[in-house]
């Protein structure tokens, strides 16, 4: 089990104890957590065999799941059990990805199915040139690895101080473009707290420097390098601050061809086909092609391919919007000069110059609302937008800089809802934090007008069930602009031999959680496949009228910090997975149904069946929480868990345990909210393997039930 760092920092003999007598006893079995694939990235076309690492063994994994289309994977190590008959802990394996000749270039999601369910999400580079992979001994410029351009160059700085070269040899002159993705694949990786901040350098055969660059899209660097001579030359890999890790892998695409950074305008219509503007290294500034998205591409970020004249350009971010789209014209550097501004509408501007400083101005009347939201960096534009707004008097009544999105930070701006506090002539101020600026400082000012609403996420990326048993899903409302309804949730695509209870969120502003309860049937091998969740909810409208939105969950996968927090970063797909392995087979209730008078407690006995064999800790309970943070809650607002008057450990191989619930004196009328007992294992200090019981459904009698009405 990893120490939280922060407590063996101390070194205090005291705090490492303490972590010993709180350290929960290990599952017997718990699902991989992948760590690093080498080489990191696979050709298109092309079929590439990689080495998999991952903490907890693979053994008995079988299949491979992979995000998107074109590309697939199997898994190359035999599965053998050792001489002693027993299973070996296999942490590293060899996998085989086949990649279609039209798959789209970029980052891929994946994970082994397997007897302990699902593993933790892999990403691999799907790239366009050939692979080569970092050979032994190519620490210092004389042992420069010969490589042959184009190529995606993978490495891994697994020690400290590593610098990796490779030479390469130009017949004439050329402009280089080197793409390096190393830090962007961490994030998703379950238990590595440190992460990679690669830096390339590019030397002459003798060592003098050429060129160097260090932090393009967050810690990774895009380099363009002209080369006026033939010649041998040296490009250089290292953390920047000489750091390493064995899991910092990289791939670092490397080709003359343009490497597109941006489009202007970054909006564009699904279908209609319109002149943009093209921004990138190698792209003669002012290039311009006729380019139409395609006609069924969902609103909101896409990445599509440009048609240029050397072939399908590398995948570049647009928004597909489908707000009436303009652009910024002309001199708009102050409020006298600021240009009209539609509502609702997208308008499509630029940071220039440095210190440029975009002005768009409205008119509105006493309590009209406006919703200001500016999309830049999520698209990897080079801005880091920051907004206010001004009176006619110049004074600046708000100001976003940065914004939240569901749990997780973007640097983005927005001003969700905003009243005019009187008629007047009002000016929306757009610049760089830095008042930085340049071609590919592009962004999208979308104003609308404050509608209420809702976003949903998943709380983990999987779901693992035991053949005969059952496991939850917790799904979290973000409420917007005062919507405060009831959502129903639903699940769609279910492996063979599953059933899901989807339950609701119920009313109120601060009721944020449901659940969806998934039913192995018994019997059932290994196995998976994406489940999508979406959370439908009658809303009421500004102008009176009331519509059915219907929103999709966006999974999030767990992340654990540095000293053992739990967190949360978004993720491609949730899976739902069968696991033979599982350490707590069923967990059975004496009730489905539950009735709690406000003011009165009510007891449910629990019995759960341990795998044979397994006799360690489980502990019981309703609500999912770790280190006192509550992650979901879906008991009615006002009913608790009495831990005191519960049985919630269950030690030494125990089975019986009992959760008693009280709801407090003015508790609201519920009726029958969907909830389950979790039985959680531990699997390290952060991570729990959890197993549910069937629906209990939990009313509370009243005289009148709260109102489930839209509003
Ligand atoms: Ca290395
Ligand atoms: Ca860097
Ligand atoms: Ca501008
Ligand atoms: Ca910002």
């Amino acid at each position: 089990m990893p120490l939280p760092c922060s407590l063996l920092r101390t070194g205090s003999l005291a705090a490492l104890f303490a972590v010993l007598l709180l350290r929960p006893a290990a599952a017997q079995t718990s699902y991989p957590m992948l760590m690093s694939l080498k080489p990191t990235a696979v050709q298109v076309g092309a079929t590439t065999e990689v080495t998999l690492e991952s903490r907890y063994s693979m053994f008995g994994c079988k299949s491979v799941l992979v995000s998107g289309t074109g590309v697939t994977a199997e898994i190359v190590t035999p599965m053998e059990l050792g001489k002693d008959g027993k299973e070996p802990k296999l942490e590293s394996l060899k996998l085989k990805f086949t990649v279609a000749a039209d798959a789209v270039p970029g980052v891929r999601d994946f994970r082994l199915l397997g007897p302990t369910g699902a593993s933790t999400i892999g990403q691999v580079v799907v790239a366009v040139d050939p692979i080569i992979a970092e050979e032994k001994d190519n620490d210092v410029l004389e042992k420069g690895q010969p490589i042959t351009l184009p190529a995606t160059v993978c490495g891994t700085i697994e020690k400290a101080e590593d610098v990796d070269f490779f030479r390469f040899t130009l017949t004439e002159p050329a402009t280089l473009q080197f793409h390096c993705r190393a830090m962007r694949l961490e994030d998703r990786i379950h238990d590595l707290q440190a992460h990679v901040d690669p830096l390339l350098t590019i030397r002459s055969s003798t060592g003098s420097v050429i060129a160097a660059a260090d932090n393009t899209y967050a810690a990774d660097p895009l380099l363009s390098c002209r080369f006026d001579r033939a010649g041998d030359y040296l490009l250089e890999v290292r953390d920047s601050r000489y750091q390493g890790n064995p899991h910092w892998t990289y791939a670092i695409e490397v080709s003359s061809r343009p490497f597109v950074t941006a489009v202007s305008p970054l909006a564009l219509a699904p279908g209609a086909a319109r002149s943009i503007e093209v921004i990138g290294q190698n792209v003669p500034t002012g290039t311009r092609l006729e380019f139409a998205p395609a006609a069924d591409l969902a609103p909101g970020p896409q990445r599509v391919r440009l048609p240029l004249a050397v072939g399908p350009s590398n995948p570049v971010n647009i928004l597909i919007e489908t707000l009436p789209i303009s652009e910024e014209t002309g001199e708009n550097n102050t409020p006298s000069q600021a240009q009209p501004l539609q509502v609702p509408g997208a308008l499509c501007g630029r940071m220039e110059t440095a210190a440029d400083v975009d002005c768009f101005a409205f008119e509105a009347k006493k309590g009209e609302a406006f919703a200001f939201e500016v999309v830049a960096r999520r698209l990897d534009s080079a801005l880091d937008p920051i907004m206010a707004i001004l009176n006619d008097k110049g004074a600046r009544l708000t100001e976003s800089d940065d914004i939240r999105i569901g749990p997780r930070g973007s640097q983005d701006a927005a001003i969700d809802s905003w009243t005019a506090p009187a008629d007047c002539r009002y000016v929306l101020e757009i610049r760089d934090l830095h008042l930085r600026g340049g071609a590919d400082f592009v962004y999208v000012l979308r104003a609308t007008r404050p509608e209420p609403g809702f976003d949903l996420v998943l709380d983990s990326d999987k779901t693992i069930i035991a053949p005969g048993g059952c496991a939850p899903l917790f799904v979290r409302a973000f409420r917007k602009n005062g919507f405060d309804g009831e959502i129903t949730l639903a699940a769609e695509g279910l492996p063979e031999g599953v059933t899901a209870s989807a339950g609701r969120i119920l009313p109120g502003a601060k009721t944020l959680d449901g659940s969806i309860l998934f039913e192995a049937a018994a019997g059932l091998p290994a196995g998976g496949r994406e489940v999508a969740v979406t959370g439908r909810a009658q809303v009421k409208l500004p102008d009176g009228s009331v519509t059915e939105k219907i929103v999709r969950a966006r999974p999030m996968q767990e992340i654990y910090m540095p000293g053992g927090g739990r967190s949360h970063f978004y993720s491609d797909q949730h899976v739902v997975a069968i696991a033979p392995q599982s350490d707590v087979v069923a967990v059975k209730l004496d009730a489905t149904e539950l009735s709690i008078e406000p003011g009165k407690t009510a007891q449910i006995d629990v019995e759960i069946t341990r795998a044979e064999g397994f006799t360690q800790n489980v502990t019981l309970d309703m609500v999912f929480q770790h280190l006192s943070q509550i992650y979901a809650n879906t008991l009615p607002p006002g009913v608790t868990v009495d831990a005191k008057a519960s049985k919630t450990l269950l030690t030494a191989g125990e089975t019986k345990g009992h959760v008693v619930l009280k709801a407090a004196p003015d508790t609201a009328a519920v009726e029958r909210q969907q909830c389950c007992v979790m039985a959680h294992v531990s699997i390290n200090f952060v991570m729990k393997s959890t197993a549910g019981s069937k629906p209990v459904w939990i009313t509370v009698p009243g005289a009148a039930p709260a109102p489930a009405a839209a509003k």
